[in-house]
């Protein structure tokens, strides 16, 4: 596959997992669409080019690990397992009910999940254990935590941080979902946290920018984490919380907002006509 065609991919899996965030919130329902938006290109790029993931051999001890630590955007994370194969299609209308396999934050029980998250802080000290059992194993393979801006505030990120570093882990590379809205507000308003970029830098970690839109640069970056030697990296992803969707761009309201029979034909209309355009 020649770049342009893989980049025309990564892009066309992107808006197809957000068609099945809007398919998962359907009517009536409250539904994280906007920092699952977000991450939409980031996901892609994981599950479907970089991250080392077979449907078929999900237990296998050489896989990639994806901890979600922002673990509220569950429905991004449910869209590429589905796309993967992971599960039968039809769970995406059951998300949230008692007999439906999804649930609002991921858990175990559901086939790709590797950590239980949705308490914002912990992805991070998760995937630092997770990092050192493999270095023991002498495994090659890597652990991806996807993190808020939001989250920057939990303590407990700090501390994991610290030990990332302490431990000289390089099979780490975290992303911050730098969508600069929380749950209902800017973060900037709610706690504010400047540049952190040099905060994440002066904890040691090797700090990397990216257009979190453009699935090329997100490929790149999370390439260049891979040859980073004796401390973790970090990729500050600038996004748009609600991407693609009118109603929802940079719209609080949409963290957790109710889809109307009117906002989910709008949902899918945006969604139209960026396929048309691409
Ligand atoms: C420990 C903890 N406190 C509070 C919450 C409630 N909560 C869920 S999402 C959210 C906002 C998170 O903001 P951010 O990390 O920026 O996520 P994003 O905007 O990317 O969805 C909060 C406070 C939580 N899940 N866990």
């Amino acid at each position: 596959m020649s770049a342009d065609e893989k980049t025309k991919k990564l892009n066309e899996i992107a808006l197809q997992l957000r068609y099945d965030i809007v398919e998962m919130i359907g009517v009536g329902n409250a539904g994280h669409l906007g920092g699952s938006s977000s991450l939409a290109e980031t996901i892609a790029v994981l599950y479907f080019d970089k991250m080392n993931f077979n449907k078929d051999k999900l237990k296998d001890p050489n896989r990639d690990r994806l901890v979600l630590s922002k673990g509220h955007a569950a429905l991004i994370q449910y869209a590429a397992l589905c796309e993967a194969g992971c599960f039968p299609r039809e769970e995406l209308k059951k998300v949230k009910t008692l007999n439906g396999l999804l649930q609002g934050h991921p858990d175990l029980s559901i086939p790709g999940i590797e950590a239980v998250t949705g308490s914002l802080g912990q992805g991070l000290s998760i995937s630092v254990g997770m990092a050192l059992a493999l270095r023991l194993d002498k495994s090659s393979a890597r652990v991806y935590t996807i993190m808020g801006d939001g989250e920057q505030s939990e303590g407990q990120l700090w501390e994991a941080a610290m030990a990332a570093v302490n431990f000289k882990i390089d099979n780490l590379t975290a992303f911050i979902d730098f969508n600069k809205l929380q749950a209902t507000g800017p973060t900037k308003d709610i706690f504010y946290i400047p540049d952190l970029d040099k905060k994440w830098d002066s904890f040691g970690w090797n700090v990397i920018k990216a257009d979190g839109h453009n699935v090329d640069k997100i490929a790149n970056a999370i390439e260049e984490a891979k040859y980073i030697k004796g401390k973790p990296s970090v990729i500050i992803l600038d996004t748009v919380k609600g991407k693609y969707f009118s109603f929802a761009e940079a719209n609080a309201a949409y963290h957790n907002g109710i889809l109307t029979e009117e906002t989910k034909n709008i949902a899918l209309k945006d969604l139209d006509a960026v396929k048309a355009g691409a």
